[in-house]
């Protein structure tokens, strides 16, 4: 019997403010809050997948923004999906690469949605379409970020004695490097063998500095040190890598497969931050993992910090690599104040289990995104936080 053809109704792209549970430090912002793109893409048969795109401080981590995800799948990606066949994946988005150049966090975003449709239609989860779960949990790190390194510290003691997290990402980079290696060996000094100790310099050192600071970081405990240089400096990375012992990994580096061909050819890294985001979506991650297993290169499950639905869309790939030796940082949603999925994904026991249900396995609370929604918003909270410290 010929099976039915399915057709795309419908795309509706959402943009959704969320507070955090504290201010998120990185080197090159400071996080108040948390801007989710939310894609609904609705199909003929009335099934409705849902993806997100979701980056770090607007404009100042990556080149898209939550807007220009919007404004992107708005304008050129709903066109090309309303005359495609929304079970067709890879043939719909090589029609949407061939149109729009760029724009990886948008894709990713309709990509997860077609394929959570295709889960449910077929009642087959998100990992089984992309090739079977290895893990039904995922070892889960936390971020300390706070800015403080006594509050760091009882950070992670609450989350050690929670049981919660047991690996702890550090964000330096930002002031003194000697300062930040003070910071970081404190940290480590105080939590001991009980947590593996990590630290994300996003970018901030010259390859000199670098060079001085990888050795002293080592000493200190830490295991793996990610993204010490400019995403294109990769020459630097590799001379990085080649000359010290600590485990260097590659975050903003990696933008899809291309990337990822050149950083192994060049050694340039020990472990590959991957994240279906900036990757270009979930298939274009899983060529990454593809590239860094037969390079010899470690598995890292990296997040753009987005909320349930990109977390549970990178749980269910990251779920099908055998050996993921560097656990992953899928902690997103518990760094806001809100959940706008009608059950919360389940951490505990140091991990985040992955979905079971058909598609990504989770659905959106409608009365919550409603009440988060910029667009329904009397005044994005966002604007009013960087509006009082002015920045
Ligand atoms: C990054 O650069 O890794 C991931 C965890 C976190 O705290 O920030 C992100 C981005
Ligand atoms: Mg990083």
């Amino acid at each position: 019997m010929p099976i039915a053809t399915t057709r795309i109704e419908d795309v509706e792209t959402v943009i959704v403010d969320l507070p955090t549970i504290r201010p998120h430090q990185l080197s090159m912002t400071t996080m108040k809050g948390q801007t989710l793109m939310i894609v609904r893409i609705r199909m003929s048969d009335g099934i409705v997948g849902i993806g997100e795109g979701t980056t770090i401080g607007g404009l100042a981590y990556g080149p898209e923004s939550p807007e220009g995800m919007k404004v992107a799948i708005d304008t050129y990606i709903t066109p090309i999906l309303l005359q495609s066949d929304p079970n067709r994946i890879g043939p719909t988005m090589g029609a949407i690469n061939k149109a729009a150049q760029g724009n990886n966090f948008a894709k990713c975003a309709v990509e997860t949605a077609l394929v959570d449709a295709l889960g449910k239609r077929n009642r087959l989860t998100a990992s089984e379409l992309l090739g079977g779960r290895f893990h039904d949990r995922l070892p889960v790190a936390w971020t300390l970020a706070s800015g403080d390194t006594g509050s760091d510290i009882d950070e992670a003691e609450e989350m050690l004695a929670k049981r919660r997290h047991n690996i702890f990402k550090l964000k330096i980079g930002r002031g003194d490097p000697q300062q930040n290696i003070a910071h970081v060996a404190a940290i480590k000094r105080a939590l001991g063998d009980r947590a593996s100790v990590r630290a994300d310099v996003n970018q901030a050192w010259s390859e000199a500095v670098a060079s001085k600071c990888l050795p002293l970081l080592r000493d200190a405990g830490v295991d793996l040190v990610e993204q010490p240089v400019a995403l294109r400096n990769i020459g630097g990375l590799a001379r990085l890598a080649r000359e010290t012992s600590v485990a260097i990994m590659a975050d903003e580096a990696l933008s899809g497969p291309e990337t990822a061909f050149q950083l192994a050819q060049l050694a340039a890294a020990d472990v590959f931050a991957l994240k279906i985001a900036q990757s270009g979506g979930l298939f274009a991650t899983a060529r990454v993992a593809a590239i860094a297993e037969a390079a010899g290169i470690g598995l890292y499950g990296g997040t753009m910090l987005e909320g349930g639905v990109g977390t549970a869309a990178s749980a269910h790939l990251f779920s099908t690599f055998p050996r993921l030796e560097w656990g992953t940082e899928l902690f997103g949603p518990l760094l806001l104040t809100e959940e706008i999925l009608e059950e919360p994904l389940e951490y505990g026991e140091f991990g985040l289990k992955v979905p079971t249900g058909p598609g990504l396995g989770i659905s959106i609370d409608e009365d919550r995104l409603n009440r988060f929604r910029r667009d329904r918003a009397e005044r994005s909270f966002h604007v009013l936080a960087n509006r009082k410290t002015g920045s």
